[in-house]
């Protein structure tokens, strides 16, 4: 079991684009392991590579609830292929932005290609919270955040509050420290 440090606001990396995995090979499934560990320990219902610094484009995600089995799910190089056009607003949170809500809209529902683990092509269609995870796990493979999506002015405030947190070296979010 390796759980990872998930990079936070405003580390760089979490700007880059991400480069598409070429051979599913045991280092891309190790990769994919220490992702559930570190989504599962958070807790989280997706990753996406970078956020533990890997620019790779893989996401994991497990939107199952509490008292329902575990439904882990992977995505390498997804893509969307189709987006209704009407949109759906959903409150999304962001593990490299702790304890931070806002609602984002969003196409309502999408169509996602992508590999599974054994290199496989699949497509999905998604609505509700799985095309709203999806959409912002594979913004993350772009360098998008979610509050790019909000107003200006409330995401000026959140990347201010994140940032002088990150140079007085105290976490945001991280309730244990702010007691
Ligand atoms: O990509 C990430 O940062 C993970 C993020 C995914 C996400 C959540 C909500 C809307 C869109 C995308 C999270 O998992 S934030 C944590 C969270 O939502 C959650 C955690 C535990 C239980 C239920 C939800
Ligand atoms: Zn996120």
């Amino acid at each position: 079991m390796a759980v990872r440090d998930i990079l936070i606001l405003p580390d760089k990396r979490l700007r880059l684009e991400s480069e598409p995995v070429g051979k599913i090979d045991s280092a891309v499934r190790k990769l994919v392991e220490d992702m559930f560990d570190t989504m599962y320990e958070a807790p989280g219902i997706g990753l996406a590579a970078i956020q533990i610094g890997e620019p790779r484009r893989i996401v994991t995600m497990d939107l199952a609830k509490k008292d329902e089995p575990k439904q882990p799910q992977v995505f390498i190089n997804p893509e969307l292929v189709g987006t209704s056009g009407d949109k759906n607003i959903h409150e999304e949170g962001c593990l490299s932005i702790p304890e931070y809500y806002e609602e984002v809209a969003r196409p309502a529902a999408v169509k996602v290609r992508y590999l599974d683990l054994d290199g496989k092509q699949r497509e999905i269609d998604a609505d509700g919270l799985l095309a709203t995870c999806i959409q912002h796990e594979i913004d993350h493979l772009n360098g998008v955040l979610f509050i790019d999506h909000i107003s200006k002015l409330k995401r000026d405030r959140v990347i201010k509050k994140f940032t002088k947190a990150a140079k007085l070296g105290k976490p945001v979010g991280n309730r244990a420290a702010d007691e």
